[in-house]
């Protein structure tokens, strides 16, 4: 069996979801190696073929900013030595494809060859990546990479938009393993509103409180908050001078998604950009509608007025308007429903599974 490295981040944001997930499917004919600071979250560990490598960041008075890159890279050439990697799977860019690139050029003076693919994600381009401060070392490590992948149309184009890449970029969207061959039955009285995020800015958070607001005026309703983040407090804020305490559950960060999906009835992602939107695709799979916006990938997955609405960023009047009339249109919601299901199909982890696999063909046989 051929060994392939995983760098990822192991928390609960979609990149690292995909990587373990990934990974995971892949190890009935690899032996896959996951190398992240912390075991990712969705990550089971007990399987034979998988493999967990902690990275150790020292630290010393010295350092005002431990050296993670440092010990990310030392880590990633050492179990590349000790298990005889084939190649390595980057996922986001920042810092793993920079680490990794840094390693292949270290593990040459030891005559190792090893390819590195990188998987962009969406924030490691729009937001950070594109920033001054690392923009140049970010092109560096993306044109280095044996292979690019970036997860939507979308976020190849602000790459290339972005960046000077002078390679291809391969774009293979995320994907999602069904757990219903069925949309689940619902028959809530009261209407249950899910939003699953890491409560950054990015996320909007707020505009899923004010659209919420608008709703439960007219619908008998609840809204779930799944997630954590910068913005956690402020939205609590909001819920409690808005009076909606008693119909808003925050939930914090979980990995029982699925039992709320299958009991939700709407999920909204306002995002100010979403390079794919991993967490609409999984509220999708359990046949939910998805309000969310016209910014990034995410418009290739929510197809506006079929599997949901794709609004302005923003825009909470309009927002609140489709919300409100999807839910009590019952005709219109069991199509939406039904077009969500089938279009998360498309996105079914086998259908995706062998595009990756083709990638690492290319350079393991
Ligand atoms: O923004 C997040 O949710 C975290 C981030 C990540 O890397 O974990 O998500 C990005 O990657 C996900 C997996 O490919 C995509 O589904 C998200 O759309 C993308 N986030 C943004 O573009 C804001």
């Amino acid at each position: 069996m051929k060994n392939i490295g995983v760098v990822c981040y192991p928390t609960f944001g979609g990149s690292g979801i995909v990587a373990s997930e990934l990974g995971s499917a892949l190890s009935y004919k690899y032996k896959v190696h996951f190398i992240a600071y912390k075991k990712p979250v969705r990550l089971n560990t007990l399987n034979k073929n998988i493999f967990y490598h902690k990275v150790y960041v020292p630290t010393y008075p010295l350092f005002e900013y431990p050296p993670y890159e440092l010990a990310l890279t030392t880590t990633i050439v050492e179990v590349v030595k000790k298990y005889k990697l084939d190649l390595i799977h980057v996922h986001y860019a920042i810092p793993h494809a920079y680490a990794a690139v840094n390693a292949q050029q270290i593990l040459l003076e030891s005559d190792i060859k090893i390819p590195i693919i990188t998987t962009l994600h969406g924030t490691d381009i729009t937001l950070v990546g594109k920033n001054p401060y690392v923009a140049s070392a970010i092109n560096y490590a993306i044109n280095h990479s044996s292979l690019v992948t970036a997860v939507s149309e979308s976020l190849k184009a602000d790459t290339l938009t972005y960046f000077n890449i002078n390679q291809d970029i391969q774009v293979i969207p995320n994907f999602i393993e069904f757990k219903s061959d069925k949309i689940p039955i619902r028959n809530n009285q009261e209407k249950i509103i899910t939003h699953i995020s890491n409560f950054r800015p990015v996320k909007r958070v707020l505009d899923v409180i004010h659209v919420f607001y608008n709703i439960q005026k007219k619908i008998n309703s609840r809204l779930i908050m799944i997630g954590d983040g910068p913005d956690f407090q402020i939205a609590q804020e909001l819920v409690y001078s808005k009076g909606l305490s008693e119909l808003v559950d925050f939930v914090g960060k979980t990995n029982k998604i699925d039992g709320i999906l299958t009991k939700t009835d709407l999920f909204l992602l306002p995002s100010e950009t979403e390079s794919f939107g991993l967490v609409a695709l999984e509220a999708m799979s359990f046949g939910v509608p998805v309000i969310t916006t016209c910014s990034g990938g995410i418009v290739d997955l929510v197809i506006n007025q079929k599997s949901g609405y794709t609004c302005q960023v923003g825009d909470i009047k309009d927002m609140s308007k489709k919300a409100i009339n999807l839910i009590q249109d019952l005709n219109l919601y069991k199509n939406m429903s039904q077009e969500a299901y089938n279009s998360a199909k498309k996105y079914d982890i086998k259908n995706i599974l062998p595009l990756y696999d083709c990638c690492y063909k290319k350079f393991i046989g």
